[in-house]
């Protein structure tokens, strides 16, 4: 018996799965999938100045955007753990255009489908700043055993079965939901586990974090201007401060942790922003709700959304529950 009080990630999905007698245990293998890709992602990015995996793959993504070789690299890393794992069926990736159906006989029989940005943010992958995987975890409609359709993958984030991200910041950490709170889990390198550390996160309902491309000011609509006023020249002067480094994973978590509003509005050139749905706003809201605070596009609940393609874009008002409401006042 251990006799010190530290959970690792396998024994807390151990438990949980335990609180439910008749969960088949696929979903943990899941995460033990995720685990793995995340550590080999880990290993990676701790050497990106060191070897050669910076800089530009010199292609571009389905969203026209350039590559970064990380990204490709973290892509397969994923793709690979699950498919290896065989508890997934279906794959769609912020990488690809397409759904990556998995074929193998070990994984024709499952039924999650997977969601995921490999590696999100990633034009900070040279300058040494944070960026983060985020994943979401779907239950298929139709039968097992045939092809995954579009309706399979196209649904709304009220259906995530699981959501999270892992952030590869000055630590390396794991925050997920399965619709029961949010947990945060800390790589602890010198045994090679993930280790509960942040146990039911809640976010604090008053932040006074705003994080938002200021840059973008002139582009947005006016009511975004108002809100990004009033944080500004509040009357209290040290109200409000502006944190944004342009990486969602660092800035979400920062605010998830002490407190603030992260926001991707439409812009006059990006009418629905910039974040994917799929892949960026659904795991992120669902871990916001899940944590008390509120995430929307500004006329709706983000989790409401009815997908109509794998890489849409709409735009993100997400963070503490006060300033979420007060955003929405304008
Ligand atoms: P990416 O998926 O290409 O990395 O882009 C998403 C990133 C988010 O992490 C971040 O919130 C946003 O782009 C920042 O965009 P901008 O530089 O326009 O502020
Ligand atoms: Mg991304």
């Amino acid at each position: 018996m251990r006799t010190n009080k530290v959970i690792s990630l396998s024994q807390f999905i151990a438990d949980q799965q335990n609180k439910f007698p008749d969960a088949s245990g696929d979903l943990s293998k899941i995460f033990r999938d995720f685990k793995f890709a995340a550590k080999i992602v880990n290993r990676d990015v701790r050497k990106a100045g060191l070897v050669d995996v910076l800089g530009a793959f010199g292609t571009v993504n389905v969203q026209g955007e350039e590559v970064k070789k990380l990204d490709i690299i973290a892509n397969e890393e994923f793709k690979s753990s699950l498919t290896l794992g065989g508890d997934c069926c279906a794959i769609i990736s912020e990488e690809e255009e397409d759904i990556h159906q998995i074929e193998t006989t070990l994984n024709q029989d499952s039924k999650y489908i997977i969601a995921i940005d490999p590696l999100d943010g990633s034009s900070n992958i040279d300058v040494n700043a944070s960026i983060g995987t985020i994943f979401s975890v779907y239950q298929r409609k139709s039968p097992v055993g045939g092809p995954v359709t579009m309706e399979d993958v196209l649904q709304k984030g009220i259906n995530q079965v699981a959501a999270g991200y892992i952030i590869y910041g000055s630590s390396t950490m794991l925050v997920f939901t399965t619709g029961q709170g949010v947990n945060a889990f800390t790589l602890d390198s010198s045994i090679g586990d993930f280790c509960l550390s942040h146990p039911n996160i809640k976010i604090p309902s008053k932040g006074n974090i705003y994080s938002v491309n200021e840059g973008n000011y002139d582009q947005f609509d006016q009511n975004i201007k108002d809100y990004i006023d009033f944080c500004r020249n509040s009357i209290d002067k040290k109200a409000y401060s502006a944190r944004y480094i342009g990486s969602m994973v660092a800035d979400f978590h920062r605010n998830l942790l002490k407190g603030g509003i992260f926001m991707y509005p439409s812009t006059t050139d990006s009418p629905n922003g910039k974040l994917r749905l799929m892949f960026e706003s659904n795991p992120m809201a669902f871990i916001t709700e899940q944590a008390g605070g509120i995430a929307t596009t500004g006329k709706g609940r983000i989790l409401e959304l009815e997908p109509t393609e794998i890489h849409q874009r709409n735009p993100v008002i997400m963070g503490s529950s006060d300033m979420v409401k007060k955003a929405l006042s304008y």
